[in-house]
């Protein structure tokens, strides 16, 4: 009798034992969703002092007629997957999802625009409900931050996935908010630009301006002007072996962008900046011979024959097969450091680009000296030196994108001891990327003037992902804040307490970062 007794709670103990451990979700979970170190700061978070668990039955629910947004299901799903182990189901239904679910709606996200999101977070469901795709995105990007750093593992993490629970309301302040990166002057394959895409877009920038073209290296297969690759892209900074992006590589580029929401914006930069081109075409040159290639790091030397017809053919060529591979609906024409293209050349040179780049029924944009001639309306000037070309631009009513050197360009080192960097804009220590605001920064230029701000990372001293990794972070979340979030809600002081949270990431999103001596950081 004993022993039959004795073994039936033996029975049951091991029965509850089980449980628990089916039941995950039993360690002391976050209740305080205000607290949460949500980067860009949301425009509103307030919490109910409850907590959501997610388990390995929790189902995707996606509700959108239109059947458009199905594909985000599955890319939470993805994103959830590695960490926590579960294979999540995405079901596209009008059904009223039960307890312990996910759901993904368009509807009902009222005044939050293009890219806003509400997420709500009860006991029962997180729902992210937006007006657009996008929102959608840009809800579960937030909704990342708010599960445990090690949601971004890439192995199975055995631990209770709660999330506190209350209601985020969010929207952008810039509906541009871009990161340039340079592939000429060092060469980033494909798939290192994709790993760029993730890291960016993790922190809701949605533009990557990849700039393609320079004295050092032409980087994308342009099929009617061969030599541009076959020679011209064999070379970067320091003489090491370049590359190049073929078309496929570049439309897998722009489709891994738009499947994350970013906008893939291709720069070719001219009529300066082109030796490579030069080199590769001797007919480009107002000599009419090739010079050679070019693999040291000064600026300004080069430029195209403006006064050949031969030119114009080319850069129709160039921007009209780069028009067909690009989803979105920009392309970049450079402009810059002109310096020895007469400017009586220069001028209507610029004037005739933008022509052709919306004859190819895209929008140019254009480094800030393009506004020393007639910008056609649309085009988009980029700030990022002259206060009086912005200032000429915001005469002829253009919108600015906003990337001022001093603050913008994450090319520069620190400070004094970074290993990789330039100084020409000063030192930039991750306070003074983040402690700025566009719509102040200069005279005259105005939040109306603004299209935007994008963080240029310039390539002559960095060669490796890791490199990248070191000079954007952490300066680029802090940029994306300074797009994303208003100049009002924002503050250093509490800032840095919010980057200092987000070390735990970094490290398990294996991001080589600055660890910088002003932000407070919790591994
Ligand atoms: C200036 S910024 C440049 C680039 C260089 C960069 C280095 C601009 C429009 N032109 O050609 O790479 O400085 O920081």
């Amino acid at each position: 009798m004993k022993n039959i007794k004795q073994r039936s709670s033996y029975r049951m103990i091991i029965t509850i034992g089980a449980l628990l451990m089916l039941i995950s979700c039993t360690t002391q979970p976050p209740t305080d969703l205000t607290g949460e170190n949500i980067i860009p700061k949301p425009v509103s978070v307030t919490a109910t002092g409850d907590y959501f668990c997610l388990g390995p039955k929790a189902v995707i629910y996606v509700q959108d007629q239109s059947g458009e947004n199905s594909a985000i299901g599955n890319y939470l799903s993805s994103v959830l997957k590695p960490a926590t182990g579960f294979n999540l189901e995405v079901k596209q239904t009008g059904e009223i999802p039960g307890k312990g679910n996910i759901l993904l709606t368009l509807s009902g996200a009222g005044q939050v625009g293009d890219e806003g999101y509400i997420l709500t977070v009860t006991k029962k469901l997180i729902t992210i409900a937006a007006n657009k795709p996008a929102g959608l995105f840009n809800g579960i990007q937030t909704l990342r931050q708010l599960f445990p750093a090690e949601i971004e593992s890439k192995t199975v993490q055995d631990i209770d996935w709660h999330i506190a629970g209350g209601t985020i309301t969010d929207y952008p302040a810039y509906s541009y908010r871009g990161a340039m990166l340079d592939v000429t002057r060092h060469f980033f394959t494909a798939d290192e630009v994709k790993r760029y895409i993730d890291l960016i877009s993790a922190y809701k920038i949605n533009k990557l301006h990849l700039h393609l073209s320079d004295d050092q290296g032409w980087r994308i297969e342009i099929k009617s002007w061969p030599n541009l690759t076959l020679y011209g892209s064999k070379t970067e900074v320091g003489g090491g072996v370049g590359g190049y992006y073929t078309q496929e590589q570049y439309s897998d580029i722009v489709k891994y962008g738009d499947e994350h929401f970013v906008t893939i914006i291709p720069e070719i930069d001219m009529p300066g900046h082109t030796n490579a081109a030069l080199a590769s075409y001797p007919e480009l040159n107002i000599n009419g011979k090739a010079p050679e290639l070019y693999t040291g790091t000064e600026v300004g030397f080069s430029t195209l024959a403006t006064k050949k017809e031969i030119t114009y053919k080319f850069i129709e060529d160039v921007f009209g097969e780069l028009a067909k591979l690009t989803t979105g609906p920009y392309m970049h024409i450079g402009g810059d450091e002109s310096h020895v293209t007469k400017k009586e050349d220069y001028i209507p040179f610029v004037e005739r680009v933008q022509d052709i780049v919306i004859g190819l029924g895209k929008t140019p944009i254009g480094w800030d000296e393009i506004a020393l001639g007639k910008l056609r309306p649309g085009v988009i000037p980029q700030y990022w030196s002259s206060a009086v070309n912005a200032n000429k631009a915001v005469e002829q009513g253009a919108k600015l994108l906003m990337s001022p050197s001093s603050r913008a360009y994450i090319d520069m080192k620190y400070d004094s001891l970074t290993r990789i960097g330039y100084t020409w804009a000063g030192l930039i220590e991750v306070d003074k990327a983040y402690n700025w605001d566009p719509a102040t920064l200069e005279k005259g230029i105005g939040k109306e003037n603004i299209i935007g701000i994008e963080a240029a990372l310039w390539a002559e001293t960095i060669t490796t992902m890791k490199d990248i990794e070191y000079l954007a972070f952490p300066r680029l979340p802090g940029l994306a804040e300074v797009g994303w979030t208003e100049a009002s809600a924002r503050n250093w002081d509490e800032y840095k307490i919010r980057l200092g949270n987000h070390a735990k990431r970094f490290i398990i999103m294996d991001i080589g970062y600055y660890p910088s001596k002003l932000v407070p950081w919790v591994e």
